[in-house]
């Protein structure tokens, strides 16, 4: 005979993420976009973010049907690398002896990036099991599996050791949880004095709610886009100080205009990057903050 309680214990199953996590995860662990999968191959550093800088259009000009495929392809990865870079250098300083959180690390570049720059031990979830296995295996082909670590953890509660973080980060990943959550997480790694990155796409309060294309972005990857206050508010009820913001719109511009031209490696989603840029209803930042 079982008992009320234990029959209730048996019973409840708790699960480790939510149906709208559960849902995400399915999105990244059937994604096999072209304009993910064939950048990413040229230097076995798998980006899921967008590009920065001034874009080379003359790669479009190329005669040859499949080499203007290929210049164009190297040409996108070659700004989405720079978006890499621009994050990482401002994580640092850093020695090879301190450790960095990915937050949302996708297929792993920007750990990678991490560690390559700095030689830091480097840990990064996501909540894929398609990508946390894809990313391990880039690390194990680079000889930095000793270093560069991917977990199939959520980052809200990663579980990882408290105040063993000299920096932290999320590129392009914010949009996938509630930022009070995120932020206490991340105060809650990072020792005193430690620092925390964003690149992120944020609403424009000034503009009012999410606009369509905000909308759209946010059907198109299951997410929900934090207006650019919240990321303020949230902060600063986190420990988190910002010491350096920069709007990176202007800069993603010619990106999404050559990634429009791309017809081997378009999704669909172009235009409305283009447009909710262009009307003011969206941004693209960078945030950097001590953590105190
Ligand atoms: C890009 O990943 C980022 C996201 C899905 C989060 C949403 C970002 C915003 C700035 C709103 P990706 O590189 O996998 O996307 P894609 O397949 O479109 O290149
Ligand atoms: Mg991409």
């Amino acid at each position: 005979m079982t008992t009320a309680r234990e029959a209730t214990a048996a019973s409840i199953q708790i699960p480790t993420q939510t149906v709208y996590q559960t849902r995400v995860a399915d999105y990244w662990n059937a994604e096999e976009n072209p304009v993910n999968l064939d950048l990413g191959k040229i230097d076995d550093l798998y980006h899921h973010h967008y590009g920065i800088g001034a874009a080379d259009r003359s790669v479009l000009d190329e005669p040859d049907p499949a080499l203007r495929k290929e210049r164009i392809t190297t040409e996108l990865h070659r700004l989405e690398h720079a978006q890499a870079e621009l994050l990482a250098s401002h994580l640092g300083p850093l020695t090879p002896a301190d450790r960095v959180f990915d937050a949302g690390c996708g297929r792993g570049g920007g750990s990678i990036v991490a560690n390559l720059r700095y030689g830091c031990h480097t840990d990064g979830v996501t909540i894929s099991t398609k990508q946390y296995e894809f990313a391990n295996e880039m690390a194990r082909k680079r000889g930095v599996d000793g270093k560069v670590r991917y977990h199939h953890r959520n980052m809200l509660d990663t579980g990882f050791e408290t105040g063993a973080y000299a920096a932290s980060w999320n590129n392009e990943s914010t949009m996938y949880v509630e930022l009070e959550l995120l932020f206490a997480e991340h105060a809650r790694l990072l020792r005193r004095g430690g620092r925390y990155v964003t690149i992120t796409g944020c609403y424009n309060d000034t503009y009012g709610r999410a606009s369509r294309e905000v909308s759209q972005i946010n059907a198109h990857y299951i997410c929900d886009i934090h207006p650019r206050s919240e990321y303020f508010r949230a902060m600063s009820h986190n420990r988190l100080v910002p010491v350096h913001v920069e709007d990176l719109t202007a800069a993603t511009i010619p990106y999404w205009e050559l990634r429009k031209e791309a017809e081997h490696l378009v999704t669909g989603i172009e235009d409305a990057f283009l447009d909710a840029y262009k009307n003011g209803s969206f941004q693209y930042l960078l945030i950097v903050a001590d953590r105190v």
